[in-house]
């Protein structure tokens, strides 16, 4: 139950090379220089910033040719993949509550990964909230782009083609109905397909539109039980509408509004279910004083705890009222 003070480790993890647009290596530094840390001691929490990752050296040749072939600097991101795995175990094991900071959507594969692992260990069952505009549900036999930060959903769900990236790392693969991707809005052919096949919950911009965020995270919130459920967070900055959040790569437009967003987490906070989250795909290089990497920052003060009234104990938990 996050209500409470917690202990948190930072790990920055700096990737740009899941994608196709240099800058986000810059995405760990930017959201210190946001003062996450401060944000979040202000709230009571303990903070320990475990600075940033250092990549395993793998090159292509060291995985499989075909894999290496279609996707995009492969050796590269299994490196930063399989050190953020070893990472996210031992801040996890340490007791602490990871907050991530990517880099590319890639590092979820070795974040998220840990998770699973740690759960397992743990005998918790892991939910996953996937802010994002995409699926990133390709597979290097689907993927237009070769990219692999299109592709982390996929590998987490336990597609074999993708598991050489965590090389000799193993993790209980996710439970696809516990997989929920939050947000989307843009969305390749065979995603599409393999999204109604796999049984991923998907919520799109139009359900948003008609039903209000509470609603629809309310719905996934009300049956997880905070003494068995662990919910792993993944926000991608592209969630945020362009508008709020121009520091992303891969912008796509009508995302989420600031108070949308702020609301999916502040009613994060109320479930106490949370806990790890990653922040991923902010491009310095392409945003505007800073501006994405302070909204980011003010998310996560939203999911610790930050309010502007103090809510009642009863008023509080509402996003698990039926
Ligand atoms: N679906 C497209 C692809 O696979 O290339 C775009 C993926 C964008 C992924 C960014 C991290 O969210
Ligand atoms: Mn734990
Ligand atoms: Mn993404
Ligand atoms: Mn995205």
């Amino acid at each position: 139950d996050i209500a409470g003070p917690r202990d948190i480790g930072l790990l920055g993890i700096p990737l740009e090379a899941g994608g196709a647009v240099a800058g986000t290596l810059m995405g760990p530094a930017a959201l210190r220089t946001a003062g996450l840390a401060a944000r979040l001691t202000g709230l009571g929490h303990r903070v320990h910033d475990h600075g940033d990752v250092t990549p395993a050296a793998v090159a292509d040749r060291d995985l499989p040719a075909e894999l290496a072939a279609r996707c995009r600097s492969a050796g590269t991101v299994a490196g930063f993949v399989r050190a953020a795995h070893e990472r996210a175990l031992s801040i996890l094991e340490a007791g602490r509550m990871p907050v991530f900071m990517g880099g590319d959507h890639s590092i979820s594969m070795g974040t998220v990964s840990a998770v699973a692992r740690h759960c397992a260990a743990t005998g918790r069952d892991l939910v996953l909230l996937w802010l994002d505009a995409h699926a990133d549900f390709n597979t290097p036999a689907t993927s237009p782009s070769g990219n692999i930060h299109g592709m982390p959903v996929a590998m987490l769900c336990g597609d074999e083609s993708l598991r050489p990236l965590l090389g000799e790392h193993r993790f209980p693969p996710l439970a696809p109905e516990n997989v929920h991707l939050f947000g989307l809005r843009s969305i390749d052919q065979e995603e599409r397909r393999a999204i109604a096949l796999n049984g991923l919950d998907g919520i799109d911009m139009r359900l948003v539109d008609e039903f209000g965020v509470s609603v629809l995270l309310r719905r996934i919130l009300a049956d997880l039980d905070p003494a068995r459920t662990h919910l792993h967070v993944s926000l991608d900055v592209d969630f945020l509408d362009p508008e709020v959040a121009p520091g992303a790569g891969t912008p796509v437009p009508g995302g989420a509004t600031y108070r949308e967003a702020h609301l999916v987490m502040e009613m994060l906070h109320d479930s106490g279910l949370v806990g790890s989250l990653d922040i991923v795909e902010l491009n310095p290089f392409l945003d505007e004083r800073g501006r994405s990497a302070v909204v980011l920052a003010e998310l996560t003060a939203s999911l610790f705890g930050r309010s502007v009234l103090d809510r009642p104990a009863g008023q509080r938990g509402i996003a698990r009222a039926a």
